[in-house]
This record gives C-alpha cells, structure tokens and sequence, in this order.
C-alpha cells in the first residue's frame, strides 16, 4: 500500500491529537508501522520557534498584523512539508498531521478574514499541488471548544480571541469540508467513544480503496 498523508483538522480542543492515536491504531490494524505525527505549526527546529513566536503574546504590546501571522504559519508549514513530510512519504512513511493547509484557510481566511484567493495563491507557490490524501475535520462548537482549553490551563494568544472568532473559523471549516470529497466532517461534540467510531468508519473503508 502506497504511504499516504492523513491530516486531522478542528478547532481547539476538538480531539486532534486524541484522534490522530486513533488514526495510528486502525493503521497498526492492517500492518502500516511506518508512521510519524506531525503539527503545525512546528515539526522541524524552525518551524516549532514559529510555533513560538505565534503562540506567545508578549511583544510589547506589537499588534501582529493578519498577513503577518499567516506568512508564520506558511512559513513552518513550507519547512515541515519540504524537510519532513515528503521526505517521509518518499521513503514509504505514513504521516498523520495536527493541522496542515485548511487551518490556514479557517483561521486566516475564516477568522481573520483574509482573501481566499490570496490564501490559495500563496498555497499554490509555496506547496504547489500538495494536499493531504484525507483529512479528518473534527467539528466542534466554539463553546466546547474554548470549554475544553480552559480546563487544559492558560490560554495562548490565539485562544484569548473572542467566540465570534472561532464561530468564523468553524463556519469556514464548515463550507470548504461540504465542497471539498477528501474532507470529512465528524461531530466531535460527542463522546470520544463516539468520534472514534466515526474515524474507524471512515478510515477502514478509505484504507480498503488504496492499492
Ligand atoms: N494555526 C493557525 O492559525 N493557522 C494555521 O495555518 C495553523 C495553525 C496550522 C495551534 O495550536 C494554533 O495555531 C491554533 C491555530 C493556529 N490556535 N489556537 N488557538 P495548538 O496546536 O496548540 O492547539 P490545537 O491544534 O488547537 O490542539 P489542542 O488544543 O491541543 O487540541 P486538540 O489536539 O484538538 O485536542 P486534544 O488534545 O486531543 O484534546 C483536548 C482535551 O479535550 C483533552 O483533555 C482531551 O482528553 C479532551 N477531549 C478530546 N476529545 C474529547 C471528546 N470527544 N469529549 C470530551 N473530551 C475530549
């Protein structure tokens, strides 16, 4: 079976390094061992100080500018693709990512309201044609979502935005996963019993399809 890359998608506190386990099981069932996890940002030295730079909110009070921070997030994710990811699938590696390039059009296109068109051109440049082969959107409401970081500790910066933000990015989620046949939404509001079925219901049949 030809190594594919498998990337899990939400907001916050959806389940995403939950289900990416859950991932990694089912591929364990039909004898794939060769697998890495990866997130965005991060996955490679420079990519995790970018993780940095855009999860903390100590600048002096600097606003970090929209087109700044999705130019952080392309830039970790273009060292992550080109230094871990490809390389990996070269060699026969299953990847299952914590977030890849949706992230990028929900939360800088959903949630900071910056251009599809831009967004998919600077995609376009920088990653060319690739794309996961699947991706996992776990749907949750903003509420649960911010429920669940808040109960994890202290919130970074993206988290201090307000619920009307999240509700833009999970509305964007929302409409690329209903156009687009490689995404599938699973209610992740549920019990992770629940959600697990649903990977398992969707993983099986897909991974029955590869040759
Ligand atoms: N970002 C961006 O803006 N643009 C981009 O292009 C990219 C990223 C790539 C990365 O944050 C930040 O970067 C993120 C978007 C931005 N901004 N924020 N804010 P991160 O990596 O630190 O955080 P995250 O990706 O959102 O992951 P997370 O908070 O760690 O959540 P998760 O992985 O989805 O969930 P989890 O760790 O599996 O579960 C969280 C908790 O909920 C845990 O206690 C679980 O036991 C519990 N849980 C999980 N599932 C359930 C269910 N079904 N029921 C009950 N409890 C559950």
């Amino acid at each position: 079976m030809n190594s594919k890359f498998i990337a899990i998608e939400g907001l916050e506190g959806a389940g995403k390094t939950t289900s990416s386990l859950v991932v990694a099981t089912i591929l364990h069932e039909y004898g794939i061992h060769n697998i890495i996890h990866t997130r965005e940002p991060g996955g490679t030295p420079l990519s995790e100080k970018l993780r940095q730079l855009l999860k903390n909110d100590t600048y002096h009070k600097e606003k970090i500018t929209h087109y700044a921070e999705l130019f952080v997030v392309s830039a970790a994710r273009v060292q992550l693709v080109e230094n871990v990811i490809k390389p990996a699938l070269a060699r026969g590696t299953w990847v299952i990512g914590d977030r890849h390039e949706l992230s990028s059009q929900a939360y800088q296109g959903g949630g900071r309201e910056i251009s599809h068109d831009f967004i998919r051109c600077l995609r376009k440049e920088t990653l060319g044609n690739f794309t996961p082969d699947l991706t996992l959107y776990l749907d949750i409401s903003p509420e649960i979502s911010l429920q669940r970081v808040t109960e994890r500790g202290q919130l970074d910066r993206i988290e201090k935005e307000p619920l009307h933000f999240f509700t833009k990015i999970r509305n964007k989620y929302l409409a690329i996963a209903k156009s687009d046949m490689t995404i599938y939404t699973i209610d992740a509001n549920r019990s992770k019993e629940k959600v697990k079925t649903d990977i398992e219901n969707i993983i099986n049949p897909w991974l029955r399809t590869i040759p």
